[in-house]
């Protein structure tokens, strides 16, 4: 049992912080504080004694250098039945803290503003809480040590119980939330700066702890004999479906969660036009831009309307009351979009099971970070496929130019085909796909699979293909099924043979320089 007789307290969450020092003062306790908490605890009538004052320093450095000082951490690091440390102190006039209230800058809060800058960040990272947070935890058999406001009650009444003592027990308990605490305080830290290194910049230490919090217990993994959870990176601002809200619906699933982000990255390719996408299984079934989100759903469900039931469908666009309609026609599984106006929310209402997930899609959001991938025994991390190529900006290499429209056409089947899995192979016109064929282990069989799936004529359209064409035989039979013009990364030691073929039938080619394999 430790008996308290000073406290120092520096919160910039200062919910509860008056009432729960206002007990601590009626044990007896002496409280020492830092400008801000100080003032508001003299502003509640407390008797308040100065860090500075305490330690014969003033604040300084904007605050920076306030509690960071011998007297502060030797007063929570020396051992109490430690003989040499209590000469050691005394010899310094350095006196016990036996509790510390901290709570940290708002470093998370900070970073999540929109126009946080990196200046505001920075300033925003706590180095003197921390700092007495660790060593109020190491020392935990002495001292008491609060982060949480959640805390205060139960400190506070086992004092009442134990004339103004806390158990060893409880302090350790403490502390190693206060470790938790902090290592989750840098992991956001690191997270939120690391993603600022940019892709290029990437840089793969030795060691990688990754910081995540866990957002949500899973009912099962990808099969029901597999046991889940959901964590998310700590310090993620970017909108993604780690930053969703789940406004209505029934529980999410593991596939679920993996489909809505399918859904939500697909349609941040589009910011032009209204856009829509249905997933099923990763990969699209359907996309397509219209003038408003509905027209775009409907254009995407056209595409493969059977595969769509039982979809994950993304918007970029506010949801309203005429696509919510349609949407609740047939069987979903989930929804996400920047947003559903009162009518659409409503109508989604009658439909309780449907999960409708929101996440703002802010203009100009930063994308970075790293992607990982996990292989039994190991992780691969490599920098997000944040890559695009306009098809205005690719290289022509066929004889004729491609048209206006034909450019537009493989500008949005680009688009498309980096959201599909290899081998993708997507045939569009210029604001629908008309078939995809994701995932085989041959290209020519992706480009089969997506002729036969598809309803609408291929006659007239366009397609893209996530890597080059090895043989001239995708050439020749696209040109077949009515392709006009083609989109590739190019790069196959057969390039001349793949493009003598879209001469000899009269087609465009241009190539991006970037492939975009997806496994
Ligand atoms: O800038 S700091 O890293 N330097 C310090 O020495 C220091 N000591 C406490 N920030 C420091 N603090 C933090 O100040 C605490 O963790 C707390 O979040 C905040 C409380 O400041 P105030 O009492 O002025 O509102």
């Amino acid at each position: 049992m430790a008996k308290i007789t000073r406290a120092l307290i520096s919160v910039s969450d200062k919910t509860g912080i008056v009432e729960f020092s206002k007990t601590l003062a009626g044990y007896g306790v002496e409280i020492l504080s830092t400008g801000g908490t100080a003032k508001l605890l003299r502003d509640a009538g407390l008797t308040v004694k100065d860090v500075s004052e305490f330690t014969g320093f003033p604040e300084m450095l904007d605050g920076r250098v306030k509690t960071l000082h011998p007297k502060v951490h030797g007063g929570l690091l020396g051992i109490r039945d430690n003989a040499e440390h209590q000469a050691k102190m005394k010899e310094h006039g350095i006196e016990p803290i036996d509790m510390v209230v901290v709570n940290l800058y708002p470093f998370e809060a900070t970073v999540a503003k929109p126009d946080c800058t990196l200046e505001d960040a920075i300033e925003n990272i706590d180095i003197g809480g921390p700092t007495m947070l660790r060593s109020a935890a190491k020392n935990n058999h002495d001292v008491t040590v609060l982060v949480d406001a959640a805390d205060y009650a139960t400190v506070l009444e086992e004092m009442a119980a134990n004339s103004g003592c806390v158990s060893v027990k409880t302090n350790f308990r403490l502390a190693v939330k206060v470790y938790q605490h902090t290592a989750a305080y840098d992991g956001a830290i690191s997270n939120w700066l690391g993603a600022r290194l940019g892709e290029t910049a990437a840089e793969y230490p030795e060691t990688f702890t990754l910081q995540v919090k866990k957002a949500q217990d899973l009912r099962y993994g990808e099969n029901p004999h597999q046991s889940a959870a959901f964590y998310v990176e700590r310090g993620i601002t970017e909108p993604c479906v780690s930053n969703a809200v789940q406004l209505q619906g029934k529980e999410l699933s593991f596939n679920n969660i993996i489909d809505l982000d399918a859904a939500i990255e697909t349609v941040k390719e589009f910011t032009d036009k209204p856009a829509a996408v249905i997933i099923k299984h990763t990969n699209p079934c359907g996309v397509a831009l219209g003038d408003s989100p509905i027209s775009a759903y409907l254009k995407a469900r056209e595409c493969d309307p059977v595969s769509a039931f039982g979809g994950i469908v993304g918007f970029n666009r506010i949801v309203d009351a005429a696509a919510a309609r349609e949407l609740t026609s047939t069987f979903l599984e989930a929804v996400i979009a920047p947003g559903y106006d009162e009518e659409a929310l409503a109508i989604f209402t009658a439909k309780k099971n449907v999960r409708v997930m929101q996440v703002p899609l802010l203009a100009g959001h930063l994308q970075t970070g790293y992607d990982l991938k996990r292989v039994v025994g190991g992780l691969l991390l490599q920098g997000r496929d944040l890559g695009m190529v306009a098809a205005t900006d690719c290289k022509v290499v066929s004889q004729r130019q491609p048209t206006a429209q034909e450019l537009a056409a493989l500008d949005f089947a680009w688009r498309v085909c980096k959201h599909v899995k290899s081998n993708a192979i997507v045939f569009t016109n210029a604001d629908q796909t008309v078939g995809i064929g994701a995932g085989q282990m041959s290209r020519v069989d992706s480009s089969k699979i997506a002729v036969q799936k598809a309803l609408l004529p291929i006659k007239g359209t366009v397609l893209a293909s996530d890597a080059f064409f090895p043989f001239r035989d995708g050439v020749d039979a696209a040109a077949e099924a009515g392709v006009t013009a083609i989109i590739q990364p190019g790069g196959s030691v057969r390039d001349e043979e793949v493009i003598q073929a879209a001469n000899e039938h009269g087609m465009a080619m241009v190539f991006t320089n970037m492939r975009h394999f997806r496994h």
